[in-house]
């Protein structure tokens, strides 16, 4: 491990709880020696098991308690650690340390994950994804808890239980998994329509991203911070990542389900181990307390975003991920965040989801962990020393000396002492509240289509194709009418042109007029007439940020791209593309028509990474065909190859081939194209790498769609 990843204070802290049994003597849990492991303690080489037998007894029992409850949301995930850098002190809006200390580097885990699907499911489910960090800063734990949208599908926590009812598998039969393209997700949604913003994110590629180190991060609802003379500022945090945003296709999405399901995963864990660290800035979208009520929405509605065009995003720091755990169950699972885990210069708003939130994370964790005492979890509990008078419960590991565990005392000393808050001591923001206690939703919460349409504005044409074929297949999947019928008026709302073609593709027609009001997340006694969404405003024609095509990068690094051969390759243009490609951190494969090695036209081996058979093109960002006639041959014999190079060019991606490939080119659907910038044919590998990096060439897109692979 490199010296800077030693000095990691939070690795340095699990390093106290690591085992490695390299070298060492196997031993029961209670340290005695074992002697046999493969057999059990019997009456007589062919007699019965005696209960007398500790050994298989501590083996079988610890085995069948290994599994806790995996997450109610959030179950499939994966962990990195790493650290955060600040570039400059932010001391003007936060006393945080963490956000004025530029000297520190503070260690952090982040755990990525989707949201409903159950723990096996496939990573490329169409989802949230969840993004949760955790700061071990020197004042105690931080997390920013978020996601990989920037707004969410309610506005107040009491809803949440009925959403994820909504999408998550149908209680009668527990289908369909990890999928929201069903009948009780759509019923919900088409009758609250406060959840048509997160939805159409949803429907959009944020949902299917290439990959966890390519998205980007919010902690969605607008926080406070805090500064040293005790002044309040609106604070969204967002993370922004330095290899750019990228998607894939749904058609990939579904085919990549079968051939990795554990692609995201896989990703994160290869990219940190070859030491490609992904890295994320931190921004900051400031709003002033004056300014609270300057906007055309509510900022402290969770289903708005500030469009960053109105409040610009200041990137503060850096985050770089630069160790996978040592050990999934101890760290990524028994990981546990919440958004109420805040320090001194951080506070919260009254964003009614938020605040339902600051109660579930830890009433979860009681559950998923078992005991109040999770705290105590090596990769839960903070690299500042804990005091307090708190005791006791299940799997204690603190042994409090001492006879006082109450406050104030007299016996102890008066210990542990409080802070003043000029010590570091946390004190609540003293907002000024003067209201009544009520049951109700803020009239400010109502507008439900303006942002869905900005959004959907401000997608370029091939992303707002595939926002229109996410709904017609979702919908496609629902079988109640009255279902779909609903859903193409909430649509036709947001935009018409999207409803026409949702309705299109769905063989039906788009209802003027729907019997009931759309809103109904209401209370019995509630007028309906004051709770339906307000009418569309036009505050901003498009926000360039809310398309993909917003954060590029040049880099290929950690890019895969196969080198498709056979037999007989030619072995000097391999060896200059993948010199020129390696060289900027791309990753190459050789696949190959078979297994093993196969050798170039100079009659050397070469070790085969993957054969034909046993991949897929979905799983590479690109593709290059090099030549040698024998190669060629071989590959036009093997009909996989035509399909990988088809689901290339369906799929947009950058394709190169030499000059002498024609007699397996000729069988494949290249020929539809001509001019196409990402298809390169004897091109140098500049340009290969520049196609690379654009990662797809989306104008390809309607004639690609006809290639039936
Ligand atoms: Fe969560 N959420 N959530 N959530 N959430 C959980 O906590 C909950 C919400 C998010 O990798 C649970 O430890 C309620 C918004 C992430 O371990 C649970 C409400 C956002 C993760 C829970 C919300 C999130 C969770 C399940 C509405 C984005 C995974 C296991 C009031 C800002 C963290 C757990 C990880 C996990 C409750 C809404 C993000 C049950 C009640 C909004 C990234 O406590």
């Amino acid at each position: 491990m490199s010296e800077e990843k030693k000095e990691n204070k939070k690795t340095q802290d699990l390093a106290s709880n690591t085992k490695d049994g390299t070298g060492k003597t196997m031993t029961t849990n209670q340290g005695v020696k074992v002697n046999d492991t493969n057999n059990s303690l019997k009456a007589g080489e062919r007699g019965a098991t005696l209960l007398e037998d500790f050994i298989l007894r501590e083996k079988i029992t610890h085995f069948d308690h290994e599994r806790i409850p995996e997450r109610i949301v959030h179950a499939r995930g994966s962990g990195a650690h790493g650290v955060f850098e600040l570039y400059e002190s932010q001391e003007e809006v936060t006393k945080a340390g963490i956000f004025t200390d530029t000297t520190r580097k503070t260690p952090v885990f982040v755990r990525f994950s989707t949201v409903a699907g159950n723990k096996g499911s496939a990573d490329l489910a169409r989802d949230v994804r969840g993004f949760a960090t955790k700061f071990y800063t020197e004042e105690g734990i931080f997390d920013l808890v978020g996601n990989n949208m920037p707004i969410f599908f309610i506005q107040d926590s009491m809803k949440f239980p009925d959403l994820i009812h909504a999408v998550k598998p149908e209680p009668d039969k527990d289908i369909p998994q990890a999928a929201s393209a069903h009948d009780t997700f759509y019923d919900f949604v088409s009758r609250t329509t406060e959840t048509l913003h997160n939805h159409i994110w949803v429907m959009s590629d944020r949902a299917i991203p290439r990959s966890f180190r390519m998205m980007e991060g919010f902690g969605i609802h607008t926080f406070r911070l805090i500064n040293a003379e005790g002044k309040s500022h609106f604070v969204k945090f967002h993370w922004k990542p330095l290899l750019g945003t990228h998607s894939i296709t749904w058609d990939e999405a579904v085919k990549i389900h079968g051939a990795d399901s554990d692609f995201h995963r896989r990703d994160l864990w290869d990219a940190i181990d070859s030491g490609e660290y992904p890295e994320w800035e931190l921004g900051f979208q400031i709003i002033p307390e004056e300014d609270e009520h300057k906007f055309d929405f509510d900022i402290l509605d969770p289903t708005k975003l500030i469009p960053e065009e109105m409040v610009p995003v200041k990137r503060v720091g850096k985050m770089t991920l630069n160790r996978n755990p040592d050990n999934f169950f101890a760290e990524t699972e028994q990981v546990a965040f919440h958004p109420g885990h805040v320090v001194p210069g951080i506070d919260f708003s009254n964003d009614p989801l938020l605040q339902g939130r600051l109660f579930s994370y830890t009433d979860t964790q009681l559950s998923r962990l078992g005991s109040p005492n999770f705290h105590e979890i090596p990769i839960n509990r903070p690299i500042n020393p804990t005091h307090n008078n708190q005791r006791d419960a299940q799997m204690r590991m603190t042994v409090d000396k001492g006879k006082t565990a109450y406050f104030p005392n007299s016996i102890g000393g008066g210990c542990p002492h409080l802070a003043k808050m000029a010590q570091g001591g946390f004190t609540s923001y003293e907002e000024r509240i003067d209201a009544r206690k009520i049951r109700a939703r803020s009239t400010s919460f109502n507008d439900h289509y303006s942002q869905p349409a900005l959004f959907y504005r401000s997608l370029t044409d091939w992303e707002q194709q595939h926002v229109a074929d996410a709904y017609t297949f979702e919908l496609g999947k629902c079988t109640y009418d009255h279902i779909k019928q609903r859903m193409l008026y909430v649509i036709n709302q947001i935009d018409n042109d999207l409803a026409i073609k949702v309705a299109d593709g769905l063989g039906m027609q788009i209802p003027s007029e729907i019997e009931q009001p759309v809103n109904q997340a209401i209370g019995a006694d509630a007028d309906p007439a004051d709770h339906q969404p307000g009418p569309k405003k036009e505050y901003l024609k498009k926000s360039e940020a809310l398309s993909l095509t917003h954060l590029n990068s040049d880099s290929i690094a950690t890019r895969k791209i196969a080198f498709l051969v056979g037999d007989g390759f030619d072995g000097e243009q391999v060896m200059k593309m993948k010199k020129a490609l390696t060289e900027k951190n791309a990753m190459v494969h050789l696949v190959a028509t078979h297994g093993g090695t196969v050798k170039c036209d100079h009659d050397k081996d070469h070790k085969v990474d993957a054969a034909l058979l046993t991949t897929e093109s979905v799983l590479y960002d690109a593709v290059y065909l090099p030549g040698g006639s024998k190669s060629i041959k071989a590959l036009t014999e093997a009909p996989k190859s035509i399909k990988f190079i088809n689901e290339t060019l369906k799929h947009c991606k950058a394709f190169a081939a030499e000059k002498d490939t024609t007699a397996l080119l000729d069988k494949t659907a290249i020929n539809l194209f001509e001019d196409d910038a990402a298809i390169l044919i004897g091109k140098q590998p500049e340009q290969f790498i520049k196609q690379i990096a654009a990662h797809r060439n989306w104008v390809r897109q309607p004639k690609a769609m006809s290639i039936p692979v």
